[in-house]
């Protein structure tokens, strides 16, 4: 008999509302819940495929240990979390808290309760050093958001806009990004049909720009070069938006100082564009001169652009763009989203002003790359584990996370694996990552335990534009226990483990809001230390203080809209003096250095690298499922026919690409809508050196490491400690 239940897919961040079909307690299909009033039935391969990665045979049913002999066998997880505990305890003992790191990854996003529990237990442990994926994401927003200050009224969003100017980001595919992750193709096709103009900078030709009504195909990495012209025009032509900045904005000399060097004949020189065409996006954008119509918009950028050089600067000169525009909610505005799972919206028409965006709180003995806004330097951890002597990291805790795949630098994160007294990873298969563990946690999955859709709606407390347009909110239950036999745990469970065995008193922290709409506090969770809660007990005290009680949510299983549309923006303080800054000093002097940057000085490295991502995978996951991978399980390198030709390559041909650190071998695809002297690959393919050379046709069997061509001590920026991850010199030639 099959049962259907809806439920929230959580193959990736998007959190779509599907239904799942459940024969003899397994699932068995998946397909859109068209009854979900935010997502309207939409959902994409990888969702669809959540079936196969439950009964994956690789999946992982019991935690494992390594032994002696490097290899692995199953062990209790009980046993696990007590040999674990006392490891750790001995390594604090011995070398102090700080020698015990944190990485969750992409797969602690689907569980609310992961970071909050492994975080509140690094907290009780004595150690800051928690890293995340957000330091090689898009840390320039973190960055920017902070020094340029924040808008307590919101942002305009995707659903209500005139304008809207994506930058090297594909929302169509990576579900994230600017359109809301709730069904973008159905919203995109929606405010096309409602004049909303779509402005693309992006060196491919991405899905998403094939709707747009401008799209420059810049060099790659000119995207600071690029957005000081658009400013250059907007404020040349006076097309800013007086009022708004005289009353709310600083800066506004320093910047308009340092983007007259940057006259569209300039930047289109320099990036391989028309003049022309910079012109139309900085008159699209902004619309008409001054008194005219206002505009409603944004602009918001992705992980392209973040991983080239000068990411906080792009994503800087982006807001500044937003700003000087008065893209901004003011007083008197319904807010789009007063809160469902988030605290109500207390919105207010003022600035909160900028903020350090680095160098508080620990450094990094590498490079003394300080803590920022993005928190500690991901991209230099391999080397925090390196370097010997007093601060080393020793214990490293990977949740849902895969260093070996994902960091830059691979050859250099494997030294560090190898080099670790302990390696935990919690994760659903011998990872590339969990190869190297001393002990690897066999998690539930997504249908085997409850969810809610939060992390869709907090992500507009940290980045610009995001999140959900409306106050939408599912929760879903387990919807099938583990197989038979499993012994699975959920991530929090393990870090209440080790916290009951260590004595720590566990207590979860909300995270602090930097760019949404101001909105009412969420209190610590403290968890009971004496009598195990349910996760549904924990997702309750992990949601105190939202404006819909979780208990009504879950009164909605295809989800709801709980709109209320009383909750407007208020008047600012009578005595606020607060303002945006445009004009920061530390990066008005990084655009001065842009524009004395030597251009294309390396002839050994002609093309350039840029990051992508593929519709049916997800980071290193997918490329495994049968029913994704349609029998090509690699990561094509797509080049121009052109260059092709010129290179004497077809399709399917092996191509070498090298960079100054590396090389790695890719499988040649004719690509049109990539830009002649551009590599567009996708990251988080391929496996080891070593194992790739024990197969066959490695190139065609487990695809290639683009992180391999990365060095993180080479070119990387000095707050974040993010490295060159896009915009990579690379030669490219026939293998073999
Ligand atoms: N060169 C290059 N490098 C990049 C990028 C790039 O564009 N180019 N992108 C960067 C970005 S944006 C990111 S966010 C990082 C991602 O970096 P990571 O998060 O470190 O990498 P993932 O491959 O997503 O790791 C997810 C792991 O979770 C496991 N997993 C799957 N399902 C579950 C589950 O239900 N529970 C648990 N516990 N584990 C599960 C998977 O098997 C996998 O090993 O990579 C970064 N690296
Ligand atoms: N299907 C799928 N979805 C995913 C993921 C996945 O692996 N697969 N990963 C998830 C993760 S971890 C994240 S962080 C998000 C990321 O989401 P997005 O930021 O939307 O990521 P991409 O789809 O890679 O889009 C990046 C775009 O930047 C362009 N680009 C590269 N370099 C430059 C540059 O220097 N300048 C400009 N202007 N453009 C450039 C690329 O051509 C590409 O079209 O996606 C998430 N969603
Ligand atoms: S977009 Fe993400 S959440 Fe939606 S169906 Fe696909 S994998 Fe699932
Ligand atoms: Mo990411």
């Amino acid at each position: 008999m099959t049962e259907t239940h809806p439920s929230i897919c959580r193959f990736c961040h998007a959190n779509c509302g599907i239904l799942v079909d459940v024969e003899d307690g397994r699932p068995v299909r998946v397909t859109g819940d068209r009854a979900n009033p935010a997502y309207h039935g939409f959902t994409c391969a990888k969702g669809r495929s959540l079936p196969d990665q439950h009964a994956h045979p690789d999946r992982l049913l019991a935690s494992q240990k390594r032994g002696a002999d490097g290899t692995y066998s199953a062990i209790a997880s009980e046993q696990a979390m007590d040999e674990i505990a006392r490891r750790v305890r001995e390594i604090v003992d011995e070398h102090g808290p700080r020698s015990v790191a944190l990485y969750p990854g992409t797969y602690s996003g689907p569980h609310p309760a992961s970071i909050p529990s492994g975080v509140g237990w690094m907290i009780g442990l004595g150690s800051r050093m928690v890293f995340t994926s957000a330091a090689i994401d898009q840390p320039g927003k973190h960055v920017a958001n902070a020094i340029h200050g924040r808008w307590l009224g919101g942002s305009h969003v995707f659903d209500e806009s005139d304008v809207w100017l994506l930058v090297g980001n594909n929302p169509l595919i990576s579900m994230s990004g600017g359109i809301p992750p709730s069904n973008p193709g159905r919203r995109l096709r929606e405010a096309k049909a409602r004049g909303m103009k779509l402005i693309v900078i992006d060196p491919r030709k991405a899905e998403v720009a094939r709707f747009a009504d401008l799209h420059l195909q810049p060099k790659a990495g000119e995207d600071p070069t690029v957005l000081a012209a658009m400013l250059h025009v907007i404020l040349e032509e006076q097309r800013f938006d007086e009022a708004f900045c005289e009353a709310n904005v600083a800066g506004m000399a320093e910047l308009a100082e340092r983007v007259a060097a940057f006259t569209p004949e300039y930047a289109a020189a320099r990036a391989g564009l028309d003049a022309s065409e910079i012109v139309a996006a900085a008159r699209m954008f902004a619309g008409a001169p001054r008194d005219g119509e206002t505009l409603r918009g944004c602009g918001v950028a992705g992980t392209g652009p973040n991983m080239s050089p000068h990411g906080n600067l792009t994503e800087y000169l982006l807001l500044a763009l937003n700003t000087v525009c008065g893209r901004w909610r003011r007083e008197g505005e319904v807010v789009p989203n007063p809160g469902a799972l988030l605290p109500e919206a207390m919105p207010k028409a003022q600035a909160l002003p900028a903020r350090a965006g680095w160098g508080k709180g620990e450094h990094l003995r590498s490079r003394d790359l300080p803590n920022s806004a993005a928190g500690l330097p991901t991209g230099a951890l391999a080397d925090e584990i390196l370097y010997p002597g007093e601060g080393r990291i020793r214990a490293l805790f990977c949740i849902g996370s895969n260093p070996v795949a994902a960091w830059p630098d691979q050859l250099k994160t494997l030294e560090a694996m190898e080099s670790l007294d302990l390696l935990v990873t919690l994760d659903m298969k011998m990872s590339a990552t969990s190869r190297f563990a001393d002990y690897v946690i066999a998690p539930k999955l997504s249908l085997e335990v409850p969810g809610i859709s939060v992390s869709s709606e907090a992500i507009e407390q940290t980045y610009v534009a995001h999140g959900y347009p409306e106050p939408y909110a599912q929760y879903t239950p387990a919807i099938v226990e583990p197989p038979e036999g499993a012994d699975v745990i959920e991530e929090w469970e393990f870090f209440y483990g080790l916290s009951k065995r260590m004595g720590i008193d566990l207590v979860a922290y909300p995270i602090r809001a930097e760019t949404g709409a101001l909105r009412g506090r969420r209190e610590a969770f403290a968890f009971d230390m004496q009598k195990k809660p349910t996760t549904d007990e924990v997702l309750d005290g992990l949601m105190n203080g939202s404006r819909v009680p979780l208990d009504e949510v879950r009164a909605h299983p295809h989800g709801a809209i709980f709109d209320d549309v009383t909750i407007r923006v208020a008047p600012a303080d009578a005595d606020c003096q607060d303002r945006l800054d445009v004009g920061n000093a530390d990066m008005m002097s990084e655009l001065a250095d842009v524009r004395n940057e030597a251009q294309d000085a390396d002839g050994a490295y002609p093309f350039r690298l840029i990051s992508r991502r593929l519709p049916n995978v997800y980071n290193s996951s997918g490329r495994d499922i049968d029913r994704l991978n349609g029998r090509k399980p690699w990561n094509p390198a797509f080049l121009h026919p052109d260059d092709l030709a010129r290179l004497g390559l077809a399709r399917g041909d092996l191509v070498e690409i090298r960079s100054a650190r590396a090389s790695i071998v890719g499988i040649a695809e004719p690509a049109p809508d990539v830009r002649p002297g551009v590599v567009s690959m996708a990251h988080c393919f391929g496996e080891t050196p070593r194992e790739e050379d024990g197969v066959a046709d490695a190139a065609r069997v487990l695809g290639a490491n683009t992180s391999r061509l990365v060095d993180n001590e080479d070119v990387f920026d000095p707050h974040t400690g993010i490295p060159r991850m896009s915009a990579i010199p690379v030669a490219v030639e026939r293998h073999g």
